[in-house]
């Protein structure tokens, strides 16, 4: 699709290695039996390549460790929080911001104070996190994506899309008094890391402006979104990833941000807004539940490590690499038949566990079964974004209501795997596909009601 994609090797040299194991498949069959074949309750050191998230889990530069050593830790004024402050006016634009530790807190901060019981906070896709944090606080969860982001197979450049017409529909029926706020996730994590074009953006914020409700973009991965942008959309190949950044947040009132994923730290994240009164708010609540707000829940050196960062992802080589070797990986799979969301995202590839194990019905979660056999034929962990993650108990039936899609994430950290090690993934899930038929279901035994995918637990099923 990105005929012009330059390819680019790593725009890095490695200077420091950690070494990883493979246990014999009997280790491993036993590693995840006793794990309740949930790989989130495996330990890191029993995992041979490890693709369950691109969050917090980049390596850092030279640089940023070299930030971070020497910046001063202080509880209030720290230097470090000044240097976010200027990278983040720089590239985001916005007039204030509160540090946090990581994503969820900023929004749990953002829902707390904006969210009643009743109301409904519409999004093109809410990621897990958010939409927790938006029941937590009474709130509903709207997903209102443009119809094509649940065809795997459609290959379209801005598959992360809001559906506009939907939004305004539901804003009417609703009434405005009733959205406190839209969201817009930058890429679209829970539908294939797909992109939102800028003209996208632009609508939303149009829409939101009309009726009066203040626009936050959660902007996780804003800059491989940028770098889509600069490849596909008409009129931005020749601005930088900055410019196009700070275009997209001139649209919308706030953002919330996680820096484990394009701040490429291990922990940190920030909330931002230009209003006021909000600010206020974030800022004393912040204050009780994150830490003062120069620090923000973080040491200050992350704050520091996270300033740095902040440029390196906005950096147009890396960008270029990183796309590239996401390409690379799913181009493997591609040819190797395995059925992948196309086009690919921006910081994973995913399966369509659905197409991959048509035989396994969503009752027995076909995403987490291949998540399961992956790790016990190979060693490598994924995570299933499916029925387990997404799937629903029914209120008043009691009935379970699968996820539209059964995916399987791919992700890929940032600057940690070189293309050898996702050729290895990439042959060994080609090898699972093609004794598909022999992978059994699971049966879901325990999961608690929220996020209950982190420690849920599971049985062969017979
Ligand atoms: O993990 P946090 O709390 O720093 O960030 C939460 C979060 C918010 N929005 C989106 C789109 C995310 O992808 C996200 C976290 N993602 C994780 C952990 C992931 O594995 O994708």
């Amino acid at each position: 699709m990105d005929e012009m994609l330059p390819s680019l090797p790593e725009p890095f040299r490695i200077k420091m290695v950690e070494r990883i194991r493979l246990h014999p498949r009997e280790v491993r069959e036993k590693l995840i039996r006793e794990a309740g074949y949930n790989v989130f309750m495996l330990r890191a050191e029993d995992v041979f390549i490890d693709l369950l998230t691109d969050s917090g889990t980049s390596a850092m530069s030279d640089e940023q460790w070299a930030g971070m050593i020497k910046t001063r830790q202080a509880y209030a004024g720290s230097e470090s929080f000044y240097s976010l402050e200027k990278a983040i006016k720089d590239i985001f634009g916005f007039k204030y911001f509160v540090p946090v530790h990581q994503g969820r807190a900023a929004e749990n901060i953002l829902f707390s104070t904006m969210v009643s019981p009743g109301c409904y906070v519409p999004n093109n896709m809410h990621f897990d996190t958010t939409e927790a944090n938006v029941l937590l606080r009474g709130g509903i969860p709207v997903n209102l994506v443009v119809e094509e982001a649940y065809d795997t197979q459609k290959d379209l450049p801005f598959k992360g899309n809001m559906d506009v017409e939907k939004l305004e529909r539901f804003i009417k029926e609703k009434t405005p008094e009733k959205i406190p706020l839209i969201m817009l996730t930058i890429t679209n994590n829970s539908a294939g890391g797909q992109p939102v074009s800028m003209q996208n953006i632009r609508e939303v914020s149009e829409i939101a402006r009309k009726y009066g409700i203040p626009f936050f973009i959660d902007a996780c991965r804003f800059a491989e979104n940028c770098y889509f942008i600069k490849m596909r959309e008409e009129g931005y190949r020749n601005k930088s990833i900055k410019e196009i950044a700070r275009e997209i947040f001139s649209y919308a009132d706030g953002c919330t941000f996680s820096g484990k994923k394009e701040a490429l730290t291990n922990i940190g994240g920030f909330l931002c807004t230009n209003i006021e009164e909000l600010y206020e708010k974030f800022r004393n609540l912040a204050i009780i539940i994150e830490g003062f707000i120069t620090y923000g829940g973080l040491a200050c050196r992350e704050l520091e490590a996270m300033a740095i960062g902040l440029y390196e992802a906005i950096d147009e080589e890396y960008q270029a690499y990183r796309h590239r070797q996401v390409e690379y990986f799913a181009s493997l799979l591609r040819d190797g038949g395995v059925p992948i969301v196309e086009p690919p995202g921006g910081h994973a590839v995913y399966i369509d566990a659905k197409k991959f194990l048509p035989h396994i019905p969503p009752e027995q979660f076909p995403g987490q079964a291949l998540v399961i056999q992956l790790y016990i034929e190979a060693g490598v962990r994924a995570v299933e974004l499916g029925s387990s993650c997404f799937g629903k108990i029914d209120d008043t039936t009691g009935k379970f209501v699968p996820a539209r899609m059964e995916l399987v994430r791919l992700s890929i950290p940032r600057r940690v795997y070189t293309d050898n090690h996702l050729k290895y993934v990439a042959e060994s899930l080609i090898r699972l596909y093609q004794k598909r038929d022999q992978i059994k279901g699971l049966k879901r035994v325990y999961a608690p009601k929220l996020l209950g995918h982190f420690t849920a637990r599971f049985e062969p099923v017979n």
